[in-house]
């Protein structure tokens, strides 16, 4: 039995006020998509079996490097962390897994498998972190980890590596994503070749730890913390680290983690192409790695990147299995409502890419007709899908507004007063 979060009554009635104009908005739409060939309660069946996994972080309030400013009643722990988790989830009902980091999440294993239990949430990939220091670390990780210098960092970051796996194995996860921050600030600082060949190395001793079951993300990042080089530094990095370790090893792609300008479509294209996609960090951003909220900046890129999906789920794209999951930092919103609108955006593009006339747009594309090929695109992209994203989240048993729902709650009031603000917190990326 569930114990969710969100008194059931008011789900009922905040739903009851909306339902007649979503049953109006979505025959309306439904005839339009009819006249284009398509079956719209198809579409929200697709969409309802949709998810996207939630980072346990992602419900603090996060921080530049130059502050952090807390919100009220942010959670003290996991524990709290998970019970957020499920207010997004009971009223999206498209973030059923929690993705949890170790050590920030460190707590008895039962006892999170149990409270998700209670909660109806399951976990998603297990989070390693050796990018910065925990409490009592023996060596540190400031000039490095799996390729540091020094074997017995090296050594360090394995085993953590390996004991995040073993907390994962009793949570019922099946992924662990390795991100590191290693790199150099200074050209002739770090050797470029001795450096990837240590990550290497070292990689291949977790690899050799993975269950049967598991598959290991690999994340790749242009720059920051490292200012001039990084270790894992783009896509075509990511590939050969994949290829090195074996059929369980798959690129990870955050959103934030390239180049300005990068066309990140293509690139999961190319990684769908050699079987070695493994899923994404969804988050948006203007300028690098802001973490800022999926879909708030750049829709279309992310309807894009769907479309490459849709298509690749469409042609039954061999060993494509990709793991989804929002990787965000919120400084200025209620992370609960910003991961609940990120959730919604990217079931939105999906959605929309759902829409796309496959056949047509190979015709237009085999024809050179660029012009009628973009507009394939656009056509769907411009469809207002919110009528089958609200429907498939009421069929849930989800909310038809998820944020007007959870603010009428009273929520955040509620754990503000049960949580009360340890006024420490100041600084740093969480
Ligand atoms: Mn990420």
């Amino acid at each position: 039995m569930t114990d969710l979060p969100i008194s059931a009554e008011l789900l009922a009635e905040n739903n009851k006020a909306g339902e007649a104009a979503l049953a109006n908005d979505y025959a309306s739409l439904g005839e339009q998509l009819d006249r284009r060939g398509i079956d719209i309660d198809a579409i929200t069946r697709k969409v309802a079996s949709f998810s996207v996994a939630i980072p346990s972080w992602g419900v603090g309030t996060g921080g530049t490097r130059f502050a952090r400013f807390a919100g009220p009643g942010e959670p003290r722990g996991i524990f709290e962390k998970l019970d957020d988790c499920a207010v997004i989830n009971q009223l999206t009902r498209s973030t059923p897994t929690v993705s949890l980091h170790n050590p920030w999440d460190k707590a008895d294993p039962a006892a999170l498998k149990a409270k998700g239990d209670q909660l109806g949430l399951g976990f998603d990939a297990m989070n390693s972190n050796t990018f910065s220091d925990a409490k009592d670390q023996a060596l540190s990780y400031k000039f490095g980890s799996l390729s540091h210098a020094d074997v017995a960092v090296r050594q360090q970051a394995i085993e953590h590596n390996i004991e995040t796996i073993e907390i994962g194995k009793v949570l019922g996860s099946k992924a662990l994503t390795v991100w590191v921050g290693d790199g150099s600030n200074f050209p002739g600082q770090s050797n470029f070749t001795r450096a990837f060949e240590h990550y290497l190395d070292a990689m291949k001793t977790v690899y050799a730890a993975l269950p049967d079951d598991w598959r290991v993300f690999t994340e790749h990042k242009l720059y920051e913390p490292a200012f001039y080089s990084t270790v894992v530094q783009d896509w075509g990095t990511n590939y050969l680290i994949a290829k090195e370790l074996g059929p369980k090893a798959f690129c990870l792609v955050d959103l934030g983690h390239h180049a300005p300008n990068v066309n990140i479509e293509m690139i999961v294209a190319r990684l769908i192409q050699f079987e070695k996609l493994a899923g994404f960090h969804f988050n948006d951003s203007k300028y690098g790695d802001d973490d800022l909220d999926a879909g708030s900046i750049n829709p279309f890129q992310l309807f894009l990147i769907f479309n490459e999906l849709v298509d690749a789920d469409h042609r039954k794209a061999p060993g494509f299995n990709p793991a989804y999951m929002i990787d965000q930092s919120h400084n200025v919103t209620d992370p609960i409502e910003s991961l609940m609108a990120s959730a919604i955006e990217i079931l939105r593009a999906y959605a929309q890419a759902l829409l796309v006339d496959r056949p047509v747009l190979a015709a237009f594309q085999d024809s050179n007709d660029a012009l009628m090929a973009n507009q394939t695109l656009k056509r769907a992209f411009t469809t207002d899908v919110g009528p089958i994203i609200a429907k498939a989240r009421l069929a849930k048993g989800g909310a038809i507004d998820p944020i007007g729902t959870y603010r009428a709650s009273g929520y955040r009031a509620r754990v503000t007063e049960q949580r009360p603000s340890s006024g420490g917190s100041s600084s740093g990326i969480v």
